[in-house]
């Protein structure tokens, strides 16, 4: 058995709840920050058996479109301001960032 993590856009994220429960796949949901852009994205957590990471991961790559976002860099006043210091700079967000993992034990109670 694996887990699956993924980070997705919060765009893509209930078109790929809708895709897992048709697919009878479990998922858990949760709402996340990216450390960089600090807005908010996705992060699923799949348990899934070996012989379907594939399919899930088909699933996210189907599901999860790269797009740019603006971002306004932080102006260290350390350091002499130019022009360009406060203006919105565009940078390239996913697809999904996908983390497989081996689970240890799998319990149910
Ligand atoms: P954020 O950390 O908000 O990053 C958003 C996008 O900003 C990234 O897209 C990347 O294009 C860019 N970026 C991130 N750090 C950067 C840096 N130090 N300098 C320049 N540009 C940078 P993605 O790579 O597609 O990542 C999307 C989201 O996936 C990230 O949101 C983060 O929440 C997560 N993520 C990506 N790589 C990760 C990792 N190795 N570990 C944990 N989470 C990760």
């Amino acid at each position: 058995m694996k887990m699956i993590i993924a980070i997705v856009q919060d765009k893509d994220s209930n078109v790929l709840s809708n895709e897992f429960i048709e697919a009878n796949v479990r998922a858990t949901k949760l709402s996340t920050t990216g450390g960089f852009l600090r807005s908010g994205n996705t992060t699923f957590l799949v348990g899934i058996e070996d012989e379907r990471v594939e399919e899930v991961l088909a699933l996210i790559k189907k599901t999860s479109h790269s797009r740019g976002q603006f971002m306004t860099p932080q102006v260290n006043m350390n350091v002499s301001m130019d022009a360009s210091a406060s203006y919105p700079v565009e940078v390239h967000v996913g697809g999904a960032t996908v983390f497989v993992l081996p689970i240890e034990q799998f319990h149910q109670f």
